[in-house]
Parts: C-alpha cells; structure tokens; sequence
C-alpha cells in the first residue's frame, strides 16, 4: 500500500481500494457462497430474519447470539411472510450468511487468508491481526434492506479500541443496488453506543454513550466495483442503503481485531482471542 493510502485511511477512516482481488476469484466465492445459501438456508428451523434498518431485529435471539462461531443463514426481513413462508427461492431472500466462515469453510478460509491482506493490516499498523467475524451479504434486488449508520467497534468492542473491517465488492457496488455511504473524518467522533450481551446471556442490549446522533450530511457514496476492498476504520460511521435497482449487491465483510487488545467477555460474537487466527493462519 502507498504511503499516501495509509495517510488517506488515517485522514478519513476509510479506504477504496478498487483491483484488489481478481474479478475470478470473485466468481468463485459467489458461486460457492450461492451454493452454500441453498444448503444453509434448509439449516434454519425457520426463515430468521436479520434486519440492520432500526426495527427489531429477529424472532429467535439464540440462532443469531450462537452463530458467532458457526454458519448460518439470516433471511431479509421483507422475504418472509406472517406465515412464515419466503417470497422467493431461499438463496435470493437471504441478508446474509454469518459469522465463523473465514474458520469454518475452506474457500471462505483461503479467500481471506492471504499475503496481500496480511501486507495491508500491517501497513495500517495492526501489530496482531486476529479474524474475528465474517458474513457473506447478499443483498438482493428489490429485497435487500438498508443498514443503518453504525460503528463496528459497537458491536466489536475491545479495550483499546481495534476493529478494522475489511470489505470486498463481490459485485459492483453502485448508489442505487445499495453501496455503502461513509462520514469522512468520522472515526474522530467518539463511538456513540455499546452493544453487549445481557448477564443471563438471552439477548443484547444497547447503552448509549453519547445522546446526540451522528450528523446526517456529509457522507459519501463507497461506490465500488467488484474486487473491490474497503477498508473502515472501527470508529467510522457507515451505513447502506436498500438495494432499489435489479441487480443484487454481493459483498464479503471480515472484522479484525488486535490480539492484545482486551476483547470485552460481553461482546455479543463470543469467542476466545486465543482461537483466533490472523491473515496468515
Ligand atoms: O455491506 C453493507 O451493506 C454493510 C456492511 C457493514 O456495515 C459492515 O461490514 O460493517
């Protein structure tokens, strides 16, 4: 990575890096993610919906709290009718496959595990890159909903703060199929909320740390053509819009932390930093 990148990433808590993965390479793992998709989906006792757009997220807590070290499917939230019926074939109504693939499935494995992405969090100055979590997300035509602006570090909390995401175009990412909108110069903003796991470990909740929301203006549009990674700062506000156009938006999204951080035993994803492996298994 070039010194004005990292300064580039540093200055605004994000980074559009378009070519980095060759565009086969992204086939394969939407051909493999799509495969999958039909197996997982038959996983699920029921379509589970995730939904990120504010409302409530899911009927069933407990496939979402213990899929931080399994693969699982989350379906959208408009895919799934009040009978419990999909809209669809189960592959085109799913949000997103989460969160242990880069362990737990070898193409997810090697896809993520390479010398070039080991290059850049070392450039960034991460000392001790651990993969923490993984999701495929699908975001369909006409289906996919939005994400609202969020923090990482949020909901991936380590003491100091450390969560850098890594996120790839597996197709292009346009304004209108649902690219991600960053704030620039955000991550300076203190992170404003804290996701973490209740004591009796049944769900999640949210402490407020800071009652004024983020600013509305002045995000830009992370368009990105497939192969595309993106890196975001774990203080930078994001969010994603629902995907309005006819194409899906397929993205893969990997959150590392540092391994000498202190990863907060109320996390939500809860896996112990020694299991963890870096870029270079
Ligand atoms: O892919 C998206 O639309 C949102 C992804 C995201 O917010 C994340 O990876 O943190």
């Amino acid at each position: 990575m070039a010194t004005e990148e990292v300064a580039a990433f540093r200055r605004d808590g994000f980074l559009v890096l378009e070519g980095f993965v060759d565009s086969g390479e992204c086939e394969r793992l939407r051909e493999h993610a799509s495969r999958l998709a039909e197996r997982l989906a038959f996983e699920c006792p029921r379509p589970v919906v995730f939904s990120a757009d504010g409302t409530p997220r899911h009927a069933d807590e407990r496939w979402f709290l213990d899929s931080g070290a399994a693969m699982r499917a989350f379906h959208e939230k408009d895919a799934v009718r009040a009978d419990g019926t999909l809209v669809d074939a189960p592959h085109a109504c799913l949000n997103k496959l989460g969160h242990a693939l880069h362990d737990l499935d070898p193409t997810f494995d090697a896809f993520s595990r390479t010398e070039d992405l080991a290059r850049v969090a070392e450039a960034i100055g991460m000392r001790d890159p651990r993969l923490l979590q993984s999701m495929y997300i699908f975001k369909g035509a006409r289906i996919g909903g939005e994400v609202q602006c969020h923090a990482d570090h949020t909901y991936l909390w380590t003491e100091p703060r450390s969560v850098v995401g890594f996120w790839f175009a597996i197709d292009d990412a346009t304004v209108e199929n649902g690219c991600m909108w960053a704030l620039p110069g955000g991550h300076a903003i203190p992170v404003k909320e804290r996701s973490r796991l209740l004591a009796d470990g049944s769900s999640t909740t949210m402490d407020r740390l800071d009652a004024t929301p983020y600013p509305t203006e002045g995000f830009v549009p992370l368009e990105a053509p497939r192969g595309t990674l993106v890196l975001l700062d774990g203080a930078v506000p994001h969010r994603s819009g629902a995907n309005h156009g006819d194409a899906p938006r397929h993205a893969y999204a990997l959150h590392a932390i540092e391994g000498w951080t202190d990863y907060l035993a109320d996390n939500w994803l809860r896996r112990p930093v020694e299991d963890l492996r870096g870029f270079r298994g």
